[in-house]
């Protein structure tokens, strides 16, 4: 179940962003690897950083990647069974589906989260740092399956 969720992932050729946002810390357990092509796919000009610009555009990617009914909506089914609690924080308006402003709303948080530095753009570094804290977290609360650390 989890390594498919993972390979859906990988196969819409989502970015960074996109899987931080809506599966949340999941991500992480893709590991470093993995970690670092979604931040190259996210970097559309190559300069090794991602700025608000690259996130938007990312995220839109990512959303019509998932959005199998074309209905500009992601419901749970599209999102292949999400967390709840991760679910419901992203669905502001509690109508069952995440529109497009409300997982992009969710990925500027994170964004403004992950720049450290406060220069607008996330680094490699930044994402790195933020990785290792999610995969951490997931070590701590005992899943075991999904929990593979690369570093
Ligand atoms: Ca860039
Ligand atoms: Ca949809
Ligand atoms: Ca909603």
């Amino acid at each position: 179940m989890r390594a498919r969720t993972a390979n859906r992932w990988a196969s819409a050729a989502i970015g960074l962003m996109s899987l931080m946002a809506v599966s949340g810390a999941g991500a992480a357990g893709l590991g470093e690897v993995y970690s670092r092509l979604a931040f190259e796919a996210a970097d559309g000009n190559g300069d090794q950083t991602i700025d608000e610009a690259e996130l938007v555009a990312d995220t839109a990617a990512g959303f019509v990647a998932l959005d199998d009914n074309g209905d500009r909506r992601l419901d749970r089914r599209e999102l292949q069974e999400p967390e709840a609690a991760l679910f419901a924080r992203l669905d502001r308006n509690r109508d069952g589906s995440l529109s497009f402003a409300e997982v992009l709303a969710n990925k500027l948080e994170i964004f403004e989260r992950l720049d450290v530095s406060k220069d607008g753009t996330l680094s490699v570094d930044e994402v790195a740092a933020f990785d290792r804290q999610a995969c951490t977290r997931l070590a701590t609360a005992a899943k075991p399956a999904a929990t593979r650390c690369s570093y």
